[in-house]
């Protein structure tokens, strides 16, 4: 059971939130000595840095974009007197990937996971009607015990180097928003909807937990802000009636409002926009609302120039104009929790989203992407420090599912990204983590995970544990590019042939297919890495999609180029994007509107 709530932050009538977000002061631990040298009463120096982002493109030196260990952040904080009495507590997004907090040079919380929410209580900490000072130190390692795995190593200048085990940039820092908020000391904790849809109406029922045992009421209004429906009690149901369904691109948001009463007195008020809508998997079908929906859309990243990870209001605006102009209709979280404001703003435009947790890495390997998908590393479930990662990967699991299930958006979970599934250690940590998120998810919506290539129909011992089996497969760039496309054809439908002799009786989505592509290149006839490549890849792909009836989804990997670790197979970062990293379409981006345009929402339903 979570120790804080994951509700997002909002201003009610009984409640404060104060976002944090600006210029902070910065410090960077070289020596590691922070903790010893008294950081935690003040840091040193004078540089200030923009809070929300990553604090690794912003600087000239090469050791601080790769910097791995400690990094101190500090601001002062003015706390109104009128909020003593209440809970007051410091909320982060997310710290990336764990950190401390102090006020006043207190620790008052410690947090371990980067892409999730956690709350410090500074209600007896801090001074009312008077500067705080506070202090948060975030460390970026990488181990095999935390997800995402890697690891880090000490160069033999006795600096430190994260080795990511995935192929996305270490980026790190306080890379989403900071809330102050004030709190009732009896307020809603938490909340769980699940839907029925009756003819034309709807039943909803819900569970509500607070912190106290005073009277709890709900009401629902409509988009016009008229009352729909009521109800007392901390469960129940409430019926809509006529109710106005959450579709794809036509996303009809109630209100709900949930408060705490003592008589006629308000103890605490909190409202969310929802989404009426079932979601289920029968036979081979994804069905929203009862009927069969085809994912189009992306694998993408939280990733754009200059703030890196950090959440960026503007890039989030233009990547959601950019998938509705391409005619997309989904995305999978790869390969971490997002920010809360795109699961926002996915519910407010209708798109369907995977939920995915930072469960990626989890292979024996250092190029995982490349290296894992060969075969020749296996049982990296057999560690001796197996079972502190699976404690890690379930409460983000549990942080995960609490933070996120009440956005329509959300559809499914995506549990791990391409782990290792050919040895049987991998079974029983699968059941664990498939099993917590069964239990957590009132809406028992369908799970998944993404496949690696080596996980084939006579080798992988986990896909069962799948509602949707998810393969992310390179016919045609990694296995057979180029002039042998005619030959990564064959062994692709090879593949498909023995899933579809298995009649697992399930809907396959691609949630990874792609080439990398550069935007400047362009060559007649083709050549890998030319925009004419990316052309002809995808339509071999697609004809192979469009081939077998169970497959019900393709999901592009990437949206966007995105930094990854330097090396020989990255030309400065992963360029599989369909637009480019400052969100220019390349060649394959029009191919792609054409065909998800001409695609029915029911596809193969
Ligand atoms: C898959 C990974 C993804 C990589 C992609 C690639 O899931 O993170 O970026 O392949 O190689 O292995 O482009």
């Amino acid at each position: 059971m979570l120790e804080n709530s994951m509700l997002y932050p909002r201003t009610t009538v009984s409640r404060r939130a104060v976002p944090l977000d600006g210029m902070w002061k910065f410090w960077l631990d070289e020596n590691g000595t922070g903790e010893k040298d008294g950081f935690a009463d003040g840091i040193p120096g004078k540089d200030l840095i923009p809070v929300p982002a990553s604090f690794q493109d912003f600087y000239t030196q090469k050791n601080i974009r790769e910097f791995a260990g400690d990094v101190w952040y500090e601001r002062d904080l003015f706390v109104p007197g009128e909020w003593e009495g209440r809970q007051v507590f410091l909320r982060f997004g997310a710290a990336t990937h764990r950190a401390a907090v102090y006020v006043n040079g207190r620790k008052i919380t410690e947090h371990e996971g980067g892409f999730l929410p956690f709350c410090a209580d500074i209600t007896g900490a801090v001074h009312y009607d008077a500067d705080n000072k506070v202090v948060v130190k975030v460390n970026n390692e990488l181990a095999v015990t935390n997800i995402p795995c890697g690891e880090t190593i000490t160069l033999p200048d006795g600096r430190k180097m994260n080795k990511p085990y995935f192929d996305f940039f270490n980026y790190s820092g306080l890379q989403r928003s900071v809330f102050l908020t004030a709190l009732p000391k009896e307020y809603v904790f938490d909340f769980d909807l699940d839907y029925e849809i009756a003819g034309k109406d709807a039943f909803l029922h819900y569970q509500v937990r607070t912190t106290g045992e005073h009277e709890t009421v709900l009401w629902l209004y409509d988009e016009e802000g008229r009352q729909v429906a009521a109800s007392a009690g901390k469960s129940g149901t409430m019926k809509v009636e006529n109710a106005r369904l959450w579709r794809v691109h036509d996303a009809y948001l109630y209100r709900l409002v949930i408060r705490i009463l003592d008589g006629d007195a308000l103890i605490d008020e909190y409202g969310q926009e929802i989404g009426i809508r079932t979601v289920e998997v029968k036979g081979t079908s994804i069905l929203l609302n009862g009927e069969p929906v085809y994912l189009k859309g992306f694998g993408k990243h939280e990733d754009s120039s200059i703030v890196g990870r950090g959440f960026n209001i503007g890039v989030m605006k233009r990547d959601f104009e950019l998938m509705k102009w391409i005619g997309a209709n989904s995305f999978r979280t790869a390969h971490y929790p997002y920010s809360e404001e795109i699961y926002q703003m996915a519910d407010r435009e209708g798109f369907l989203v995977i939920d995915e947790v930072a469960a990626v890495g989890l292979f024996e390997s250092l190029m995982n992407f490349m290296e894992a998908s060969s075969g020749k590393k296996t049982a990296f479930f057999k560690k001796e420090t197996t079972p502190i990662l699976l404690k890690a990967h379930k409460k983000a699991i549990e942080e995960m599912i609490t933070r996120d299930k009440n956005h329509p958006c959300v559809i499914a979970w995506s549990l791990l990204n391409e782990p290792e599934t050919t040895d049987e250690a991998a079974v029983p940590y699968f059941k664990e983590v498939f099993d917590l998120a069964h239990e957590l998810d009132v809406q028992k919506r369908p799970r998944t995970f993404a496949m690696i290539m080596n996980s084939l129909p006579d080798t992988c011992k986990c896909y069962p544990f799948s509602d949707i089996i998810a393969l992310n497969r390179y016919y045609g760039w990694y296995v057979s590019g180029g002039y042998e496309i005619s030959q990564a054809e064959v062994l692709f439908r090879k593949e498909m042939d023995a899933w579809k002799a298995l009649d697992l009786n399930k809907p396959f989505l691609f949630t990874e297919y792609g080439a990398d592509t550069l935007g400047t290149e362009h060559k007649l006839p083709s050549v890998m890495w030319s925009q004419e490549y990316q052309e002809e890849y995808l339509k071999m792909t697609h004809d192979v999609f469009d081939s077998y009836d169970f497959i019900k989804g393709e999901q592009i990997w990437n949206f966007a180029d995105f930094q990854t670790t330097e090396g020989i197979l990255r030309v400065n970062g992963n360029k599989k994007g369909v637009f480019t990293r400052d969100r220019q379409p390349k060649d394959a981006a029009y191919l792609l509107r054409r065909r998800w345009k001409g695609l029915l929402e029911g596809f193969k339903g």
